[in-house]
């Protein structure tokens, strides 16, 4: 069976991903930082399974930058596919911390490429993109010949990263793909993002455990999807006979406005009687008329994007809900 490595297989994509390869039998291997804190709660339950842990899913300790390492974990496990999803992936705080995110998210996804150069056995590879390489596109929707105007350090940053990934397929015949990736979310979303910090603030206010949400502007609008979808189709870009690049997305746009009212409204709340706003939640740039067009990967891999932004909102809300009550039994 095959055999796949993931960089940022903590992450919310990195866990249903390596669910999804484990229950089709691949063997997975993970990189992960080393840091004093060893929670990694999306990958609690494989992690704890004995039939699982160190028998078909493994973790390697390896930072972005530590090329020495990330070589000698690609000769050690010889992977058939590689899934690079890791790097600083927060647009808003890209403005604090331009330069480790472009080493991070820029630099850590060429080093990966040069070390794949080299190898005897090379890996299909794979590389998250995201919508925030159009910036302030002239078209809408966007595709994969849509020219790249980043206005964000992290847009300019994945920009480097996809068009690397672009010249090393068609200059060193590497099978290497972008997963141009708009938002996609999940009850696992980081909760720095504003989808789950509105269900999470939803599901606090509802328990009565909290009374406000403070965010910043609710004008952006995006084209908001299912995370498992996405990995879904992120699996299905390297099982094909070429390598490309697809756009994910779902080809809909709401605002962050529109998913707030969702969310406070699946728990019988009125947004408006908790909402405060701070401007250190606005961004200097925001991207927009960000939309994607998925046909290319309708067409070539049959994907479909299913669940809606309001579902998600809906979804979302309810396992916060459910997870804070389980808390409070446990507790
Ligand atoms: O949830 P967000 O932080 O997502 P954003 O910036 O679109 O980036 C996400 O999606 C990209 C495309 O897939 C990825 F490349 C990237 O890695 C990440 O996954 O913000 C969404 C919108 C923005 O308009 C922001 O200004 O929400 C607005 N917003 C309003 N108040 C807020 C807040 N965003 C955050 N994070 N926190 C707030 O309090």
């Amino acid at each position: 069976m095959p055999t796949a490595l993931i960089t940022g297989i903590t992450g919310q994509d990195g866990s249903y991903l390596t669910e999804q390869l484990l229950a089709q039998g691949y063997t997975v291997h993970g990189l992960v930082r080393r840091t004093s804190n060893t929670v990694r709660s999306r990958l609690d339950p494989l992690f704890h399974n004995k039939d699982v842990y160190n028998k078909s899913l493994f973790l390697h300790y390896a930072d972005l930058d530590d090329t020495t390492t990330i070589r000698r974990i690609l000769v050690k496990t010889q992977p058939d596919e590689l899934y690079h999803l890791a790097g600083q992936s927060h647009v808003g705080a890209s403005f604090d911390i331009p330069e480790s995110t472009c080493q991070f998210t820029g630099m850590g996804t060429l080093k990966i490429l040069e070390i794949l150069r080299d190898l005897e056995k090379q890996p299909r590879f794979l590389h998250i993109s995201s919508s925030e390489i159009f910036g302030r596109p002239d078209e809408s929707p966007q595709n994969e010949r849509t020219p790249m105007r980043p206005v964000t350090p992290y847009g300019v940053a994945k920009t480097f990263a996809t068009q690397m990934v672009q010249l090393y397929r068609e200059s060193f015949g590497l099978f290497a793909c972008n997963a141009i990736c708009y938002n996609h979310e999940s009850p696992r979303r980081g909760e720095s993002f504003v989808t789950r910090k509105i269900t999470k603030a939803a599901a606090e206010i509802s328990l009565g455990l909290s009374d406000e949400i403070v965010l910043g502007s609710l004008d952006g609008r995006r084209d908001w999807g299912s995370a498992p979808e996405y990995t879904t189709a992120m699996h299905l870009m390297l099982q094909q006979d070429t390598p490309d690049d697809y756009v994910l997305a779902t080809g809909q746009t709401h605002s962050v406005e529109e998913f707030l009212d969702a969310a406070f409204q699946s728990v019988g709340l009125d947004y408006k009687d908790h909402l405060k706003q701070n401007p250190k939640y606005m961004r200097p740039a925001e991207v927009t008329r960000l939309v994607g067009d998925p046909t290319h990967a309708e067409k070539q891999l049959g994907w479909t994007p299913a669940t809606t932004a309001l579902d998600l909102a809906k979804q979302m809300t309810a396992a916060d809900v459910e997870s804070l009550k389980q808390l409070a039994t446990s507790n």
